[in-house]
Parts: C-alpha cells; structure tokens; sequence
C-alpha cells in the first residue's frame, strides 16, 4: 500500500491487523504481528512514510486516519499482550503448584546394626550412672592384653584365649596381639587418667575361634569403677541395675555366683533367671550366665599405676552379641556379620528411634 491506499484500504488493513492480533496464542506470535505492522518496515510504518506524498489539503485528514489506524493497532496489541501475559503465569502457576499438604515421597533409610544399637543402649544405661565410655586400638601388645591383667607368660588362659599373634613387635619389645577382651582400654584409662575412675569400654575383640557360636571377632563391653571405697555392694546394685533396665524387666532375677579370673579377686558370674525350653526372660525358674564381674585385682591395679592400698574398684564384662541375640530373640550369630541387607531390614533399628533412659529400653 502506499499514498494511493483508499479509506477501503486502511479500513481493511486494521481489521486484518486487529484479526491477526486476535489469533495470536503466544508472545512470539504477537511480537511478529508489531513487527509485520508496526515495525521499520512494516505495513502501517510504510504508509505513514508516505504522508509526504499526499497532497497537502488532504495530508492533515490522512494523518489523522493513518494516526488512528496505528493507535488502534497498538492499543490492540498492548490488550493481547497482556492477556496472553496473564495466560502465561496462570499456565505456569498451575504447572509449578505444590501441594504442601502431601505426605513425604519415602527416601531410602539405613538402619541401625543390632550391635551399634545394644552398644548405644549400654552407654546411656552406664552414661545415666555416671560412667564414661573408653576406646583403644585393635592391636595391642601383650603386656597391656595380658600382663597387666595378671595373666603373665605360659598362664593356660593365654591359650584359653586363642589369640590371634602379629608379626613383628611393639617399639617396647612386646609381642602385637589383637586384643583378645577391652581390659587394655581399661588399663590405658587408669594409666591416663588418676582415680577416681568411672568408664566403659565397648568394642571389637578378636579369638581363634570359629564355630556355629563364635566368631573369630565380636564385641564386648567391660566397665571400671574405681574409688577409695568401692565394694562389692556398689558391683552389685550396678550390675542389678544395668540387666533389668537393658531388658526392660524390674524385677529380672539376678544371682551372683563365685567363679575365678585372673584379673579380680574375689570374681562373681552373673546369672539372669529364664525359661530354658522357651527362651523367656525373667521367669521360669533356670540360670543362664550372662557376665563376669570382681573386684579389681591389686595387681592390675598396680599395673594400671593406682595405688592398691589406696583405693579399689569393681571390673565387669559381657559379650555384646550374647546380651543382643538374648533380648531380641535372635538365634543364629553368623548373620550379624553376612552384611545381608534382608536381615538388617528385619532386625536393624530405624535411625530416629535412638536409644534412651527415657525410652525405658524395654525395646
Ligand atoms: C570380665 C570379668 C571380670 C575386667 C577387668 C578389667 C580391668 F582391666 F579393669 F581389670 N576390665 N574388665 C573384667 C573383670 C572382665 O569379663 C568377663
């Protein structure tokens, strides 16, 4: 079109503008349609270049229609614009909706091992009494794994304990062992800390010994208290204590039984009374032996740099195994080694149930 284009012209270039401007379902559309009309060189632009052409009476007249014509078609475009605006962020805000009020997608949980879990539990027990918890290395020498513990050379318990010997020695001379028990991390706490003393130590002890009950490695928990007048009372009521709350039974019965180790004098095992042919806790009138437990040796109490006529103390230990198997009902030893992730699902604990006095520890 160009200064020739009749009223007709104009007429019929606004309503195919203001058509097209209609029918545009998105920005990018519409950006177009401006171009094609209003653009540099678009068809409304092109005529109004030629106003100069137009003969001067009739240029105010035509100004005035080619003025109208293009408000008409940006007033179109600004409304279309702000429609198709409008659409866009309805679209988008329904696209992105949350539901806030939807439950959680479940993620994958580790669980926790049944021995973390019995360790966790007799640390808050101990912890509520006052006992901190003690940790050493695997190797030791055997001066800390048995001298110190009254068992010197060729004593049959050496044997008893079917070490595991490493090659070469320690920088003092003495031969490497994986521990066989934790009472080296007891003597390193008395060597490292002067009474009076209160610690546990639970974790990873190592015999020969591999059958349908025992692993060549499993877990203990032995405990130490020491103070100037600590007797056997006191070892009883912790120990009393200790098995009904791990086993969530007030009234488990418990009997003190004299036995021998080298390491205490006088030395007691600990039974907790239960039902042989069903395997209950508690009740049914049979012993089964759960711990050892004496009064710390005058020896070990010299080796452990304590004077013994000093101050004296109670010593305790138990397999951790044995004490979890018990009170879970679990019956065979080797899956808590197999890493099976089937059997940690049925027997591992949920992370956010965290061992607690609270709790009650009845499980
Ligand atoms: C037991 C039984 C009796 C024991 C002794 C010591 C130490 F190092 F303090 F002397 N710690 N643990 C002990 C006493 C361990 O386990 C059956």
């Amino acid at each position: 079109m160009d200064a020739t284009a009749t009223m007709e012209d104009l007429e019929r270039l606004r309503a195919e503008t203001l058509a097209a401007v209609a029918a545009c379902s998105d920005l990018a559309a519409l950006e177009a349609v401006r171009v094609a009309a209003l653009g540099r060189n678009g068809s409304v632009t092109a005529l109004l270049k030629t106003l100069g052409a137009v003969p001067p009476e009739d240029r105010k007249a035509r100004g005035a229609a080619l003025n109208a014509l293009k408000d008409a078609i940006t007033a179109a475009i600004e409304a279309r614009r702000r429609v198709l605006e409008d659409a866009a962020l309805d679209a988008r805000l329904a696209a992105e909706r949350i539901d806030v009020t939807l439950p959680p997608r479940p993620s994958p949980e580790g669980l926790i091992h049944p021995i973390s879990r019995t360790i966790e539990e007799i640390v808050a027990i101990f912890g509520a009494m006052g006992f901190t918890v003690a940790e050493g290395p695997d190797v030791e020498d055997d001066w800390l794994n048995f001298g110190a513990l009254n068992i010197p050379p060729h004593h049959p318990a050496r044997q008893d304990h079917d070490t595991f010997y490493l090659p070469g020695r320690t920088a003092e001379g003495h031969e490497k062992v994986l521990r066989t028990h934790t009472s080296p991390v007891q003597i390193r706490a008395m060597l490292a800390n002067p009474p009076p003393l209160r610690v546990i130590a639970p974790g990873r002890t190592y015999r020969a010994d591999h059958d349908a009950t025992h692993s060549p490695m499993f877990h203990q928990v032995e405990g130490l208290a020491i103070d100037r007048d600590i007797t056997l009372a006191h070892l009883k009521g912790c120990i009393v204590d200790f098995l009904r709350a791990f086993f969530g039974i007030p009234d488990l019965p418990v009997r003190f039984r004299a036995s021998y180790f080298p390491f205490t004098e006088p030395s007691m095992e600990v039974d907790i009374g239960w039902n042989r042919r069903t395997g209950e806790l508690g009740r049914g009138g049979d012993w089964l032996e759960i711990l050892g437990s004496g009064m710390v040796h005058p020896k070990v109490l010299e080796a452990g740099g304590i004077d013994h006529r000093a101050w004296q103390g109670f010593a305790f230990g138990m397999g951790i195994e044995r004490i979890a198997m018990l009170k879970h009902g679990i019956t065979d030893l080797r899956p808590f080694y197999e890493s099976d992730i089937r059997w940690l699902r049925a027997t591992g604990f949920r992370p956010d149930d965290v061992a607690s006095l609270a709790a009650g520890l009845s499980g």
